[in-house]
């Protein structure tokens, strides 16, 4: 979507048009799986493992980082290292993010990133989770969430940057932004894309009270788009890919930058701000201490 927003400064809306049918990824072709002529590509990284299907132009992202697929440094680099990649892999129309861990599709940010580590490492960090953030938020691909367990904070966020959730039916499973609960404040961008996601009232009850939705209660308020059991997560998601991929890509990637610009753009003209706020919030000894309080109640829990 980059390169649409910025060849649509260079050539106007028709030129742009004319630059994407010619190199035209266009939705019919490929939609339909043609399982005798199917060719994989597979790659794996410690943390990720990516196989994309050249047949139908569709990938599935699985986060292989246990115990939670939380969001390191080094998860974040092999994400958006593995996403790049894959945006300029034109045979690469759709992605679906998945986990191979039970119960867990992502706990959000690592805690021990922000606990205990200095101004630079923080700042370095921040930049990671921006970046994962404007990465996917932007993607041209078609993007689908197919969220197999809790998605607490950032990997709410996560799920919210695709273009479409799909949720086991599990009432042991939650998600949502529930950073006000652990002594944090979700920063604008977060609160951003929850906006668009579920609206303003919404975003506000739930940013405010920290709340994590059970599956159900995630689909009331529209924060998923659909329930189905949990063995039919992925099919369901790669079923409801072709639909996305059936759209000419060009129109579906210009609709998309249409809704996510403004958004995108207000992060991009306050990125380093952003990151100075972020380090200067999370390094004070009161929100340290919230942080520590919070990792001490996860371990307890366990005991
Ligand atoms: N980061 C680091 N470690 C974690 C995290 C995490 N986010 N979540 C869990 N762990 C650890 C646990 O401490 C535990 O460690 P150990 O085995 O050493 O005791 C291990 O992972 C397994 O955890 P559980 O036993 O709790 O696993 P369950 O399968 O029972 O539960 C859950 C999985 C539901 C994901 C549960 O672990 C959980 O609720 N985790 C906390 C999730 C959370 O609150 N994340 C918030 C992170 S903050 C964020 O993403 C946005 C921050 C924005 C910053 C803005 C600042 C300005």
């Amino acid at each position: 979507m980059a390169n649409v927003l910025r060849n649509s400064a260079k050539f106007g809306f028709s030129g742009v048009l004319s630059q994407l049918s010619n190199h035209s990824r266009h939705g019919r072709e490929c939609v339909s799986p043609c399982f005798s002529l199917q060719q994989r590509n597979s790659s794996t990284s410690p943390k990720i493992k990516v196989d994309l299907d050249n047949s139908t132009g569709v990938a599935v992202l699985r986060m292989q980082s246990p115990p939670v697929n939380s969001l390191s440094l080094d998860f974040l680099t092999e994400f958006c290292i593995n996403l790049e990649k894959l945006e300029m892999d034109k045979s690469c129309r759709g992605l679906i993010i998945t986990s191979t861990l039970s119960k867990v599709f992502s706990a959000g940010l690592d805690i021990m990133e922000m606990y205990g580590k200095s101004p630079e490492r923080c700042g370095e960090f921040w930049k990671a989770v921006q970046e994962m953030w404007l990465k996917l938020y932007g993607s041209n691909m078609a993007t689908i969430a197919a969220i197999n367990g809790s998605s607490p904070a950032g990997g709410c966020l996560m799920s919210i940057g695709c273009d479409y959730r799909i949720m086991a039916d599990n009432p042991r499973y939650s998600i949502g932004l529930n950073e006000t609960q652990l002594g944090i404040v979700a920063p604008f961008w977060f609160k951003d894309t929850l906006v668009n996601t579920v609206g303003n009232r919404a975003a506000e009850l739930s940013l405010e009270l920290g709340l994590l939705y059970s599956a159900p209660d995630a689909l009331k308020i529209g924060l998923v788009d659909q329930l189905v059991p949990e063995d039919q997560v992925l099919s369901t998601a790669q079923d409801t890919m072709s639909k996305w991929l059936a759209v000419p890509d060009h129109a579906r990637q210009i609709t998309k930058s249409m809704m996510r610009k403004q958004t995108i753009d207000k992060l991009l003209s306050n990125r380093e701000a952003d990151i100075t706020n972020f380090v200067s919030f999370i390094t004070k000894d009161s929100i340290q201490r919230s942080l520590r309080m919070y990792l001490e109640m996860l371990k307890s829990r366990k005991a």
